[in-house]
């Protein structure tokens, strides 16, 4: 049933991108087959190697402290909902996420092989150790972490690339991190799932981080989390919390928030990177532009003031999209129109997000060789600096 309709949306996906008809035909039985174009190997049979760029793992200790807190009553809304589900349900998604999860060894390069993924640049899954309220015990395991990958990338040298984990809550404990992590375990950015504990990083306590980074010449990643408590609202009730919507609306705010009050004024050099279509911002550019504007020069908000450019030259200078979980060829096409083609990365979201077809649909994008080389490799090769 899942992989049904999984499929009949896979195919209207891939008809609204006018694949060949008898592409895009709905499938019965055997889907993979009628639906495959080509087979997907590793190497770069298609003249490019697919490096994907925001690939998630979890350690043990970290999935159990999200399930204390879940049980203790100190964990948020998003957090029951979110790790209340795939740390508990028995249904086929969560076991089969929860197992890929925690695996960075032969089960992974086996699926990576199997979908031509050559490299998967790996981040502790969200919300890392940022809702742990024992700030000792988030180090800790975001520590711990860190070794863990660096040792897993030092095992498959040519497959995986680690982002590092830090615990926002201690600003100066997470510069050190990112120092260690890109000095000594051979990271090549850092990875913060959005809000920490309801804390934005564009509050002045986050400052370390930045400094850190650009110290370090490394990219942000900004992964998101669910909402806090403050924002969750109707959202769950609603079903909206998660990956499907609610991920989307807190990402873009907090990214909204760091560039709108002059992050990179203070950090012309920083890179900040986000999935999910850069989570929807490419499409509002415009319009958030124009009020922000509005709102600066009406003085309306004390808070803001005017920056050294707008908000599009910060959309291509400083930001930079990924397709992770949005593998849909108008919104791919917009990022490149609206971002550059210097500017937007693959991503698959592994182990959320493992499907074959949506591969080959990135390989069979409407957009010139050159771009597609860009897009599945040399920028995330130029932007992780690999
Ligand atoms: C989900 C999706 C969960 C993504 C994630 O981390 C995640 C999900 C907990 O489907 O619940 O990284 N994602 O990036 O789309
Ligand atoms: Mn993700």
């Amino acid at each position: 049933m899942r992989r049904r309709e999984i499929n009949a949306g896979l195919a209207a996906a891939l008809a609204a991108m006018s694949m060949p008809a008898a592409a895009a035909k709905p499938s019965r039985g055997k889907e993979r087959e009628t639906t495959m174009t080509h087979e997907l190997k590793t190497g770069g049979d298609r003249g490019y190697l697919r490096i994907a760029t925001e690939e998630a793992f979890a350690t043990r200790e970290q999935v159990d402290v999200f399930l204390r807190m879940v049980k203790d009553g100190t964990a948020d809304k998003g957090m029951v909902s979110l790790w209340g589900f795939y740390a508990q349900s028995p249904s086929e998604r969560a076991t089969q996420i929860m197992d890929r999860l925690l695996e960075l060894g032969p089960q992974r390069i086996a699926h990576m092989d199997a979908t031509g993924i050559d490299k998967a640049i790996l981040a502790l899954t969200s919300p890392g150790v940022q809702p742990m309220l024992d700030v000792n015990e988030a180090k800790g395991i975001a520590s711990r972490a860190n070794d863990y990958l660096a040792e897993r990338c030092a095992a498959y040298p040519d497959r995986f690339i680690g982002m590092t984990a830090v615990a926002p809550q201690d600003p100066e404990w997470s510069a050190a991190e990112i120092r260690r992590g890109a000095k000594d375990l051979g990271f090549k950015g850092v990875q913060i799932n959005s809000h920490t504990q309801g804390h934005y990083l564009d509050e002045p306590q986050f400052d370390p981080i930045f400094r850190a980074l650009s110290d370090t010449g490394q990219p942000l990643y900004i992964h998101p989390a669910t909402l806090p408590d403050s924002m969750m609202g109707g959202m769950i009730d609603a079903g909206l919390d998660g990956a499907v919507f609610g991920f989307g609306v807190e990402t873009s705010y907090h990214l909204l928030r760091l560039v709108t009050t002059g992050i990179f004024d203070r950090y012309p050099d920083l890179q900040i990177m986000a999935g999910h279509g850069f989570e929807a911002l490419p499409y509002w550019l415009y319009r958030t532009n124009y009020m922000f504007q509005a709102g600066v020069r009406s003085q309306r908000y004390a808070r803001l003031k005017p920056l050294k450019h707008d908000l599009f030259h910060y959309m291509r200078n400083n930001f930079l999209g990924t397709c992770s979980g949005l593998p849909f060829e108008p919104a791919i096409k917009l990022m490149i129109e609206v971002m550059g083609e210097d500017r937007v990365m693959y991503a698959m979201d592994y182990p959320y997000e493992y499907v074959p077809d949506e591969v080959r649909a990135m390989d069979n994008l409407a957009i010139t060789d050159a771009q597609k080389k860009k897009f599945f490799q040399s920028n995330a090769e130029r932007w992780f600096k690999l």
